[in-house]
């Protein structure tokens, strides 16, 4: 399972996925609200963290602090030690080939504009074209409509149809020789869906384009391979993975990221530094000014042995029933409108409630302890090709049962009642 093309098959034989026993790993999912258990549904947005992370979180500080790449001191050697071997965790857990293509950053966020910043300053020019698509985050639209109005260059939209699904007759129509760069998602946070991520990048690669995905989405559902997917860029936050927030990860090929000049400068990220100019460090050093997110990296670095601890092919196979339990509860109930119904989807589920407002129900679910988003979710376009304003979306993440998607619907049911 190279990329979530494959979704997992449903019967469970053989599995290890115990979820009583990952519960038991998150301590805040067994608290209450407004008197009811918490029902935590709003994954897409940050997902919680298990207590290795923040023990791991709290014996840096408690026992390594330090700055690191400055050497003098035992602490220093400690912290850097840490630091850097969480790199090389991330590095395994995308299979890049080079410990220095990971590069770290706040999260997805900055590490798009990382990339569309400096392709604006390198490569980009007028007439070139920047292929995005209809379901992109605010993440990975404005990075590049600052980039082509910086170059010259003209953002493209590629559509979707009725399911929420990348329109690929039309996305292959649209590249072209002007096409320089191709910057999707690899899974819609609003929809779900899973875009197939591999021939995106096969065919963007035909034109010459550079290839940009937001993972951001993906990363926590399924495995990701960036050297079978041979894209030049693939970004994620750390929090979204069970990791703490304020640290994400920049991958880039190492030829892709030798060409980008730095987003930000200053300490850590020179060689040397005259009055009159500076030299850049060597990669992932190039892009890390000043000093970075320790506990950040440190925290992500458990994160990751988390992830890798789990039956994660059980995992996917979980995730994948709550969302078949949902549709099947979904489509028994009147006045429920699902956005977003590709084949291939997270469980990541989009509706509106009758003439209901999202925002109405998101606050009639919450007195029952639901928690889910309501609203645009950060992709008003997309909002915009739907003919509506926002949704109300329940995300769900391995630790969630099908009890929870029990009484999600129990709780909509009586959001109707109210209303
Ligand atoms: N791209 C996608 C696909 C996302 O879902 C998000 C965050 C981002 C980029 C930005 O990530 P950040 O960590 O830099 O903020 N998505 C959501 C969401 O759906 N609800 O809250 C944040």
């Amino acid at each position: 399972m190279s990329s979530l093309s494959a979704v997992a098959p449903k019967n469970s034989i053989g599995s290890t996925f115990d979820i009583a026993k990952i519960r038991q790993d998150f301590p805040i999912l067994n608290q209450s609200i407004k008197g009811r258990p918490l029902v935590y549904l709003d994954n897409a947005a940050t997902t919680q963290k298990p207590q290795v992370v923040i023990d791991a979180i709290s014996q840096f500080y408690g026992n390594s602090n330090a700055n690191v790449h400055r050497g003098a001191h035992s602490l220093s050697d400690n912290a850097t030690e840490l630091f850097e071997h969480a790199r090389t965790k991330v590095q395994g857990l995308i299979n890049a080939k080079k410990s220095h293509e990971i590069i770290w950053t706040k999260g997805t966020t900055e590490a798009i504009n990382i990339i569309a910043s400096g392709l604006a300053q390198s490569i980009l020019k007028p007439g070139d074209e920047i292929l995005i698509s209809a379901m992109e985050h605010h993440a990975n639209i404005v990075p590049w409509q600052m980039a082509a109005q910086r170059s010259g260059a003209k953002l493209v939209v590629a559509p979707i149809n009725k399911q929420g699904e990348l329109n690929f007759s039309a996305y292959k129509k649209l590249l072209n020789k002007n096409t320089a760069i191709v910057a999707m998602t690899h899974v819609s946070n609003t929809l779900g869906t899973i875009n197939p991520v591999k021939e995106i990048v096969q065919l963007a690669k035909q034109v010459g384009a550079i290839t940009v995905i937001d993972g951001a989405q993906a990363i926590a559902h399924s495995t990701v391979d960036v050297q079978q997917l041979d894209c030049d860029f693939y970004v994620f936050s750390g929090h979204k993975l069970f990791g703490p927030t304020g640290i994400g990860v920049l991958y880039g090929k190492e030829q892709r990221l030798e060409q980008l000049p730095p987003f930000q400068t200053g300490g850590e990220m020179i060689k040397t530094v005259s009055f009159q100019q500076a030299t850049w460090n060597e990669l992932p050093y190039k892009f890390e000014a000043g000093t970075p997110n320790i506990a950040g990296a440190v925290g992500l670095g458990a994160a990751i042995d988390y992830f890798n601890s789990i039956d994660r092919v059980g995992a996917m196979r979980h995730e994948q029933r709550l969302l078949d339990h949902c549709l099947v509860l979904a489509e028994g109930m009147d006045d429920i409108e699902l956005y977003g119904t590709a084949k291939n989807k997270t469980a990541i589920v989009s509706f509106l409630l009758g003439d209901a407002h999202p925002s109405d129900v998101g606050t009639l679910l919450n007195q029952q302890g639901v928690a889910v988003r309501t609203g645009h979710h950060c992709t008003m376009p997309l909002m915009n090709e739907l003919g509506i304003a926002g949704t109300v979306r329940a995300s769900f993440s391995l630790y969630n049962t099908e009890e929870e998607v029990a009484i999600l619907f129990a709780a909509l049911t009586k959001v109707k009642s109210f209303l």
